[in-house]
């Protein structure tokens, strides 16, 4: 099994639909051990869990001391640990939609912290619990290259995350970690909802996409499977699009 031995957490468990989910299922068929860093409802991501046999703890990303409440929990479960996955962003409903340029300061700000910021501080405060050569996936869209209408600030805070994992894979890169993003096609999930417009978006795709379909939360899982295995180990600092061929299509 790839994940062999293997341990790590899980931020974005929000419900069965989440992409995240999708990846924790993936790593515990291959045998990694997952704790899942979740905010809301407990009994629900307790059900969950339990399919996986994941441990859960409560971790709002917007505040500092949850996060390194998160990490004294980690070290006293695993010790240390070898992948992070960052599936999570947030911005006020009324950013997602309309002009770019009504964006407002606070909305803006939530955007960045939470979809941005938050990968980066995650990433500071697991340094000392992260084993030598471990891996960090996180979550992008193309609305960060792309001006994708109503996706907005949205867009703004995946461009920013992207450019993070640059800096991220330099920084840790001298003791193997790796960081790379996925950059899925729509998949209809509860944050996908949020975005006004979201329907017509995932109907597009199988019109234009190469494989002329729209992708699955599976297939992202088994990318990142791939992109948190030894199998990726000359990967890092890159995004990689799993979209059923919509990113690379000129028309
Ligand atoms: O089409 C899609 N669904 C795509 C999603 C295409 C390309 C990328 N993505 C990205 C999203 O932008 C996000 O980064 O994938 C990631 C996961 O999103 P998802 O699986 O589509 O959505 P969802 O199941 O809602 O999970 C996102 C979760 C939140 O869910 P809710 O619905 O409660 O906002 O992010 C979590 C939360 O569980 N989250 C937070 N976790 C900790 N602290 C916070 C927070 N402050 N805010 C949101």
């Amino acid at each position: 099994m790839l994940m062999e031995g293997k341990k790590g957490v899980v931020f974005g468990v929000a419900n069965k639909w989440s992409i995240a989910w999708a990846i924790s299922k993936a790593l515990h068929r291959e045998g990694a051990q997952i704790i899942l860093a979740y905010l809301g409802d407990e009994e629900k991501i307790k059900e969950l869990a339990d399919e996986i046999n994941a441990k859960i703890y409560p971790c709002d990303v917007s505040k500092d001391e949850d996060i390194t409440k998160l990490f004294e929990f980690v070290g006293k479960e695993f010790g240390k640990i070898d992948f992070i996955v960052h599936s999570i962003a947030f911005a006020p409903k009324e950013a997602l939609q309309g002009r770019y340029i009504d964006t407002s300061r606070e909305a803006f700000r939530i955007a960045l912290d939470i979809s941005a910021y938050s990968l980066v501080k995650i990433v500071k405060e697991a340094e000392n619990y992260l084993n030598d050569n471990s891996a960090i996936v996180t979550m992008t869209y193309l609305g960060s290259v792309r001006a994708v209408p109503n996706y907005n600030v949205m867009g703004v805070a995946k461009a920013a995350l992207e450019s993070s994992v640059r800096y991220i894979a330099y920084d840790l890169g001298q003791r193997g970690i790796r960081c790379n993003a996925i950059s899925a096609g729509p998949i209809k999930t509860l944050a996908a909802r949020g975005i006004s417009g979201f329907m017509s978006m995932y109907e597009e795709y199988p019109k234009r996409a190469a494989l002329r379909r729209n992708v699955t939360a599976e297939e992202v899982g088994e990318t990142a499977l791939f992109l948190l295995s030894h199998m990726s180990s000359g990967i890092t600092g890159e995004v990689i699009y799993v979209d059923a061929g919509y990113e690379m299509m000129g028309m």
